[in-house]
């Protein structure tokens, strides 16, 4: 066929910018340069986009304390201005403009609020450029703990027992405070409703903690969850986006996150592979629970208006599994858990990437 051009996406207002451009460089690595040509636009931390070249993203490598960051380079990506054209430009300090050609796809590889969250997906939309993953509303709903909670329970998914605050019904009551776990059970998690990567999270063991914990979740937004704790096992499914209207498909495998000294996974445990925490894939699970945890994750896919892809997390318990979350645009370089599950299930990282970018194509035509 045709030789598609699409455009990586990475960096972006979001404490994960320098992840987000680890995984533009993996993705670029692995990308099938048969089928796509690459434009690639950084983001920098104000909200610029800029034009990239290969060589600046060559040096991008996964390190603690010291993370790439796209900077502002001079030279601004113009967005197709009218709706006849997927043109994208460039234009330099000087005012030179280059154009950079026809669009067919854009790969968001941004992280929580301007990114995930919704708003660069209506960006787009409002351009009319295709791009891979969950639209507007299923990107805002699921980077919002108390909606996709909320519209997840009404659809018979199960989710942990919880309470919602805002800091205003705090403020104006703060007696409010002192009957929060009233019917929740203990440990508690106290949780910001849109902060990712568990930034502001708290677990809460007695009543006495209740305060300091909300003060660290208000501390990210101003509406907090208080969840009742679910003992159970953590796993891990893959969901990709059905061809041609067909249903959801999970990966052929769970992976399971087994603690082995960390109470949290956290950054390091995440992305540097740090002792305390061992992806198990794939997870020891019997064909019921398989069944089960695929049959709420295609129902939650469907239900919560996801698109393209998302990992979704529960817990397993003895009454089956429980929904922690959904990830719109989960861990994305080679060795994060949503690749290797594809990959145990026969997909590789490559041909995923092929896989992601078609089904976005497939629902918005190129002209
Ligand atoms: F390739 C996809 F599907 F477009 C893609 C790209 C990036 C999926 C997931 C991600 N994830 C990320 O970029 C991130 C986890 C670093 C930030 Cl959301």
């Amino acid at each position: 066929g045709t030789k598609r051009t699409v455009v990586l996406l990475f960096g972006g207002r979001s404490s994960e910018h320098g992840i987000s451009c680890v995984t533009a460089a993996g993705v670029l690595r692995a990308i099938d340069r048969e089928q796509f040509n690459v434009i690639l636009v950084g983001l920098t931390k104000r909200g610029a986009t800029v034009l990239m070249s290969e060589a600046d993203l060559s040096g991008y490598e996964l390190k603690a304390g010291d993370l790439p960051e796209v900077t502002d380079n001079g030279t601004r990506v113009l967005w197709p201005a009218s709706l006849d054209t997927r043109e994208i430009s460039a234009i330099s300090a000087e005012g030179t403009l280059t154009t950079l050609g026809h669009v067919d796809a854009v790969l968001p590889m941004l992280h929580g609020p301007y990114g995930e969250d919704g708003t660069v997906q209506g960006m787009l939309d409002l351009v009319d450029l295709p791009y891979v993953g969950s639209g507007v509303l299923g990107s805002a709903l699921c980077m919002d703990k108390h909606a996709v909670k909320t519209v997840l329970a009404a659809a018979g998914i199960p989710v942990a027992p919880w309470r919602t605050i805002t800091s205003d019904e705090l403020a104006q009551n703060p007696g409010l405070a002192d009957s929060l776990d009233e019917g929740l059970s203990y440990p508690l998690f106290v949780k910001p409703a849109r902060a990712g990567s568990s930034v502001g999270v708290s677990k809460v063991n007695e009543p006495s903690q209740i305060a300091q914990a909300l003060e660290v979740a208000f501390a990210e937004d101003r509406t907090v969850l208080i969840e009742s704790g679910v003992t159970g096992r953590e796993v891990e499914i893959a969901v990709l986006e059905g061809r041609g209207g067909a249903r959801p498909r999970t990966s052929s495998v769970i992976g399971e996150i087994v603690f082995t000294g960390r109470e949290f996974y956290d950054f390091e445990a995440k992305y540097l592979g740090a002792a305390g925490i061992e992806l198990e894939l794939p997870a020891k699970v019997t064909d019921a629970e398989y069944a089960s945890i695929r049959d709420a994750a295609v129902r939650s896919f469907e239900v919560a208006q996801c698109a393209g892809l998302s990992r979704i997390d529960f817990f397993l318990t003895e009454d089956g599994p429980v929904l922690n979350e959904i990830n719109t645009l989960p861990g994305f370089t080679p060795v994060s858990m949503y690749p290797r599950l594809w990959e145990e299930s026969g997909l590789g990282y490559t041909e995923l990437i092929t896989e992601l970018i078609e089904l976005a194509i497939e629902k918005r035509p190129a002209y």
